[in-house]
């Protein structure tokens, strides 16, 4: 192993790191995704440190591989990780969600260095990551796309029509990000709309599918690795079971967490309790 890497934060670090950027972010607004943010650091912190090649002094190098936010609201825990990355200063973070920031509550592609696409719209986010893998195989691209879904973006027809057609493509350069945190806006996702079993589900579409504990970063190292080096044809998908607010007990334990209000003097014992976290 080279010096530089040998030097690197290991994983946990990475994710740590991830957890308190993000709630700095967040103390700023006071409110926000935070959970969300908490609960997909790890996997974060695994496609940004293990899985994906990228080149943070040039985003857009044609060679990398590409991460695409369905799910705009949580450009809290993207920024966090393209701060971690060096593609953001963090610096910058102060300004999320103010006015001329280069970083709004909702990713936008225009907006951001290393932001694929426009998110938000829920349930776009596959369809545009069918599309893009097409192109990137007409030109012998190597790179992979890895797109970050929600378990409410499974509400939208749009998302299954995607998978059929990934299938039908045989697009084995894309890999599919399922945060299964078990919340939406209007409540618990099985009283929403039931989705189980999902892994058989996306294995019925022609997926090579696998699911995971999202916040187990070894099990998120191997089925990056597996989704990267199957050799079965087709798209793969991880199914990552993630816990809200993970490594803040306080916000884990709220049953309203799609958007959670933080009392002022909580950010700081939030940001102590993953500062003591320390790997
Ligand atoms: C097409 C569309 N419909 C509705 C919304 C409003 N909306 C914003 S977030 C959200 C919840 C979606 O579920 P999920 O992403 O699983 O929520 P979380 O896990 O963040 O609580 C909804 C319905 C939207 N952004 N786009
Ligand atoms: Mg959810």
């Amino acid at each position: 192993m080279p010096p530089a890497l040998a030097n690197a934060p290991t994983l946990p670090e990475r994710a740590r790191r991830i957890r308190l950027h993000a709630l700095r972010m967040g103390e700023v607004q006071g409110q926000g995704y935070i959970a969300q943010a908490l609960g997909i650091a790890d996997v974060l912190a695994v496609a940004y440190f293990h899985a994906m090649s990228f080149r943070a002094e040039d985003p857009a190098w044609e060679g990398r591989d590409r991460f695409l936010l369905s799910i705009g609201h949580y450009a809290i825990a993207l920024y966090a990780a393209l701060a971690e990355a060096g593609i953001v200063p963090v610096s910058e973070l102060d300004t999320y969600g103010s006015d001329d920031s280069r970083l709004p509550m909702s990713g936008m592609a225009a907006y951001t260095p290393g932001m694929e696409i426009t998110g938000g719209s829920l349930g776009q986010g596959l369809t545009v990551a069918v599309g893009m893998c097409l192109g990137l195989k007409r030109k012998a691209s190597r790179s992979l796309v890895y797109t970050l879904l929600s378990d409410g973006e499974l509400n939208e027809g749009a998302t299954w029509e995607a998978a059929m057609s990934a299938a039908h493509w045989s697009l084995d350069n894309l890999v599919a990000l399922v945060d299964v945190n078990q919340m939406q806006a209007d409540g618990r996702s099985s009283s929403v709309l039931g989705f189980e079993p999902l892994a058989e589900k996306w294995r019925a579409f022609g997926w090579h599918a696998q699911r995971v504990d999202g916040n187990d970063i070894p099990s998120l190292v191997a089925a990056f690795d597996a989704a990267r080096n199957a050799t079965v044809a087709g798209p793969r998908v991880i199914i990552c079971d993630t816990r809200m607010a993970r490594g803040v007990p306080f916000l884990e334990a709220r049953e309203k967490s799609h958007f959670l209000r933080v009392e002022p003097h909580e950010w700081a014992d939030a940001i102590r309790l993953v500062e003591g976290a320390a790997p």
